[in-house]
């Protein structure tokens, strides 16, 4: 019976990867629908941390079938990388599944990836690197390579000439860099194709037969809301649709397929990369929830960005995925602290907004309202019920709750399977 979508609420590092497992083991579909390798999800399984960045999360449950849809972009080398890693520490890849109509990154795109961010110079976007912008732009330019072209070395060639014809005249003409060689790039693909071969199928297909024989399929989002590249921080986003709307078009399942929308939150709110950050803590209390949230990037390792809950930003992603739901995560990194503000509304000019500007320029000038709630100190890594939570901490997850206009259906008290709170 059910489509569940499960998608970051924030800026992302939200815990998906540890909630999607959690959820994985119930579920006999995990689908990736956006994004590529520019993802980094933590698994922790007893004393095994798996960083995944491709791969569905699902590939650490051995009765999930791992689905990589239509709308991720991949990157075929890091794909057999992440499979032999995960496939020499025990770990089964061969059901995973790869759509057909997925788009390939290919070498050029992670040069221009690179390239364009050191030409935008103070403007940068802060990629990760990975070729996603450029992958995705030539998606829209409709002269993107897909998974099944590289099954015909006649058909790529010309798709790869068609797609190198005006970046070698701008890699030339603009950054004085070499032309790239079409035969070269074509060969290259093609043998990452034969590996790639056993993988592939059309997975919508799939995934919709499954959901009609009463099967469950989780669709896990990489990334988050306000990295969208419609709903989010434009132009500080990433180049895909994280949101709830990109399970359908990024797997080719339809919306009356979906039943439930689990937005996935930390207590706090962390950004990597550049773009504006309203609660952002540039002092000593950012450091500390850095340092108390291991928050590095787990695909580039750069430290993420800290700041205090913004439940602005939660409301507007209850709003834009229409959440049913949210996972709660990282409550246990505001152990420790006497009072915990929270972010209510915005000031933007003298004027209070308890909605989401639009307007980049609005939200750039954004500064927090917050209201005070007295903290905790007690470890809360072994409570298994919301009653057993000290009385304060009880106390912010409801006011959370309310402000964020969608119930809390779950609460990660640590980064081990176990360290959730499920409240009923
Ligand atoms: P890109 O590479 O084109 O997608 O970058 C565009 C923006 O999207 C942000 N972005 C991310 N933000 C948070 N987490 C991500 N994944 C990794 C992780 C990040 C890492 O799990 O830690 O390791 O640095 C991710 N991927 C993309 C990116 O920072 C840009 O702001
Ligand atoms: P994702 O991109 O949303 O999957 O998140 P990441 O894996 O990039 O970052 C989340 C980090 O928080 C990982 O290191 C997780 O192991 C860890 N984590 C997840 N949930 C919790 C939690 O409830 N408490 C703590 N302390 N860590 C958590
Ligand atoms: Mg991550």
């Amino acid at each position: 019976m059910p489509g569940i979508v499960l998608i970051g609420a924030q800026w992302g590092d939200e815990g998906k990867g540890k909630a999607t497992d959690l959820i994985g083991t119930k579920v006999d579909y995990v689908a990736r629908f956006n994004g590529g390798n520019n993802a980094g999800h933590t698994v922790v399984v007893g004393d095994e941390s798996y960083a995944l960045h491709l791969l569905p999360s699902g590939i650490i449950s051995p009765n999930v079938t791992p689905v990589i849809g239509n709308g991720v972009v991949v990157d075929p080398e890091v794909l057999f990388e992440e499979i032999d890693g995960l496939q020499s520490r025990g770990v089964d890849c061969s059901r995973l599944l790869v759509s057909e109509a997925a788009h390939i990154i290919a070498p050029y795109h992670r040069t221009i990836d690179k390239v364009s961010e050191r030409f935008l110079g103070k403007r940068k976007i802060g990629t990760t690197g990975r070729g996603i912008g450029p992958a995705y732009a030539d998606k829209i330019n409709r002269v993107g390579i897909r998974v099944h072209d590289l099954f015909n070395a006649e058909h790529l060639h010309d798709k790869v000439e068609a797609s190198l014809h005006q970046k070698n005249q701008m890699l030339l003409k603009l950054y004085n860099r070499r032309a790239i060689d079409v035969n070269a790039v074509t060969d290259e693909l093609l043998k990452l194709g034969e590996r790639l071969k056993p993988y592939v199928a059309n997975t919508g297909l799939i995934l919709n037969k499954a959901l009609d024989e009463g099967k469950t399929v989780l669709f896990e989002g990489g990334q988050a809301t306000m990295l969208d590249v419609d709903h989010g921080t434009y132009p500080f986003v990433t180049s895909s649709n994280p949101t709830a709307g990109g399970a359908c078009t990024g797997t080719g399942v339809g919306p009356t397929k979906i039943n439930r929308v689990i937005g996935v939150a930390k207590a706090y709110v962390t950004r990597v990369g550049e773009g504006p950050f309203p609660t952002e803590l540039l002092d000593e209390s950012g450091e500390w929830l850095r340092t108390q949230g291991h928050e590095f990037g787990v695909t580039t390792g750069r430290p993420r960005r800290c700041g205090w809950a913004d439940t602005v930003v939660n409301r507007y992603a209850s709003q834009v995925n229409g959440l049913t739901d949210i996972v709660l995560t990282k409550l246990d990194v505001l152990t420790g602290l006497k009072d915990i503000p929270i972010c209510v509304a915005y000031d933007v000019d003298g004027e209070r907004h308890d909605d989401m500007p639009t307007d980049q320029a609005a939200f750039a000038i954004a500064k927090p309202i917050y209201e005070t709630m007295p903290g905790w100190s007690e470890d809360i890594s072994q409570c298994h019920d919301f009653d057993e939570l000290p009385v304060t901490c009880q106390a912010y997850v409801k006011r959370l709750e309310e402000l964020s206009g969608c119930r809390i259906s779950a609460i990660g008290t640590g980064p081990q399977r176990d360290h959730i709170i499920s409240v009923h």
